[in-house]
């Protein structure tokens, strides 16, 4: 067994600079990190980040011998990733698998890191310092503290207050106003923000957020605030996507052997990346464009294709498959009727609603999402995915029932998933009896509908009257209603496994 230097037998050295060289020359990170400084702030210093847009940008600096675009990462919620980093000199290995096998590099492209809910101020100064040029976000959806109905920020939660009446911040949006508040008194040069996260227009959005917190905080200088962001700060749309799931004991194991080094921070993802990002930065970039990153004019087909297939389908999979006792995503879909499901979900209920790239080749784009899905060597938790549904929900699927709706059809699949959501929620069982936690930011909500349920028609109904999840035009719509009961119906008769076989069974979107 490896252990770490730290801990019993001292056999295995930690990752750090000064023990670089004791790992593989093809797996070292080029550039040097030692020769990087800090162009980029990402705030949201998760997994996802780590195995994208750090990736991304080491191979970047790489290609043009640029060494201005060292990252400065902000973690969030939890210390617990400066704590893994900052002993490792902020460096981590990604642990690349697939059918094929593993491969591993180090990446020396985050050089510092910041804990927000302690060194606030420091925030404040990353973002504001002239040479940061571009600032990432990856917070998920609910670090937003947006309506998903309309998208704008929640003017009465107490924490978007709490920072709107001027403590050091504690919200993204919080942090990221003050930055561009110090940005705008120091006469800073212009800044792209990049939001990373899977929402709808994710820069648009994120720039009403801003606005509509200046409007909150900072009165009269809001509208000067935001005169000067218009000439000097862009938010781009981009779509992201690198299956992450979470790091394993056996993950880090395999990189302690790998490399000869113990890694605490090591993520373990797919071969395939994807970054597509809108062409409209504020001032200086590194060369994403050189390593894979594609520049559009308009990322919103991208977005909506990925949103609605492949989290749409993650989603359906997630609910469905730990209602089934699935653990990992390639469970689900090794089960034909599964597989089945997914297809006839993309093909039937999405694809009509996109409005697909011209020359995409959409049919290889869902064939290859069949396949990720399958992939074995990536242990993807349906629990994991599970996570956060009240916020992932409105994205993901139910953009897609409106859709169908709208057009007369009926999108079976997509509702049996929202359905299998509501039985997550409220049952909170896999149909052996095994408990299914509900990580989830209205949990309490939630829980509270679930004591009150009785009939599918009252659980349907105290579900659907949730505004932040379910908007008023689309509870109100009859067909969907019936089509969630039915459903509901269905999961708790038949289980999730029988209800996915007989969906099959039914003559594809018959008209409403
Ligand atoms: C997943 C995503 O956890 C989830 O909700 O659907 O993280 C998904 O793996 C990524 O968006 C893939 O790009």
């Amino acid at each position: 067994m490896l252990t770490s230097e730290d801990g019993p037998g001292q056999t295995v050295p930690r990752l750090r600079l000064d023990q670089l060289d004791r790992a593989p020359v093809e797996w070292r990170p080029v550039p040097d990190p030692r020769t990087l400084s800090v162009g980029i702030v990402h705030l949201g210093t998760g997994a996802f980040h780590r195995a994208h847009q750090a990736v991304y940008t080491q191979q970047a600096m790489a290609v043009s011998g640029e060494t201005s675009w060292g990252i400065c990462g902000v973690t969030q919620r939890s210390p617990a990733v400066a704590e893994a980093l900052l002993p490792q000199d902020c460096l981590y290995s990604v642990l690349e698998r697939s059918a094929e096998g593993t491969k591993i590099r180090v990446i020396g492209a985050i050089r510092d890191i910041l804990v927000a809910q302690e060194q606030p101020e420091k925030v404040t100064d990353r973002l504001a310092r002239p040479e940061t040029r571009v600032v990432t976000l990856t917070v998920t959806e609910k670090g937003y503290r947006s309506d998903p109905s309309n998208g704008r920020l929640r003017a009465d939660d107490p924490e978007v207050l709490a920072d709107a009446g001027g403590r050091p911040p504690r919200t993204v949006i919080g942090q990221l106003v003050r930055g561009l508040e110090a940005r705008w008194r120091s006469r800073a040069p212009s800044l792209t923000v990049l939001c990373c996260d899977n929402l709808p227009h994710n820069g648009d959005t994120l720039r009403d957020l801003v606005e509509d917190f200046c409007g909150l905080s900072l009165g009269s200088d809001a509208v000067r605030l935001a005169s000067w962001a218009k000439d000097n700060v862009t938010f781009p749309n981009t779509m992201v996507d690198r299956i992450v799931p979470a790091a394993t004991d056996e993950d880090r194991r395999d990189a302690a052997a790998l490399l000869g080094l113990e890694d605490r921070a090591v993520v373990v993802t797919e071969p395939f990346s994807q970054w597509v990002i809108e062409d409209r930065f504020a001032g200086p970039r590194p060369a994403w464009e050189e390593v894979g990153a594609t520049l559009v004019g308009d990322v919103a087909p991208y977005e909506e294709m990925k949103l609605r297939l492949l989290n749409g389908s993650h989603s359906a999979l997630a609910y469905l498959g730990a209602l089934a006792g699935c653990e990992f995503i390639a469970d689900a879909v090794a089960s034909p009727d599964f597989a089945f499901f997914t297809r006839a979900f993309m093909d039937v209920d999405v694809t009509p609603t996109l409005t697909v790239p011209h020359g995409f080749d959409l049919v290889s784009y869902k064939e290859a999402l069949m396949g990720r899905f399958a992939d074995r060597a990536l242990r993807h938790r349906t629990i994991q995915i599970a996570m956060d549904g009240s916020q992932k929900l409105p994205y993901r699927l139910l953009g897609t029932i409106a859709s169908r709706l709208g057009a007369g059809h009926v999108p079976r699949h997509a509702c049996l998933a929202v359905a299998a959501w509501m039985r997550f929620v409220t049952v909170g069982r896999s149909d052996d009896g095994a408990v299914l936690p509900l990580d989830d930011p209205m949990a309490v909500r939630l829980r509270a509908v679930a004591a009150g349920q009785s009939t599918a028609e009252v659980t349907v109904a105290a579900l659907l009257s949730l505004r932040e999840v379910f908007p008023a035009d689309l509870a109100a719509n009859p067909t969907f209603r019936a089509l969630l009961i039915e459903a509901v119906e269905d999961l708790s008769r038949l289980g999730a496994a029988g209800a996915v076989a007989s969906i099959g069974r039914h003559p594809p979107s018959r008209p409403a």
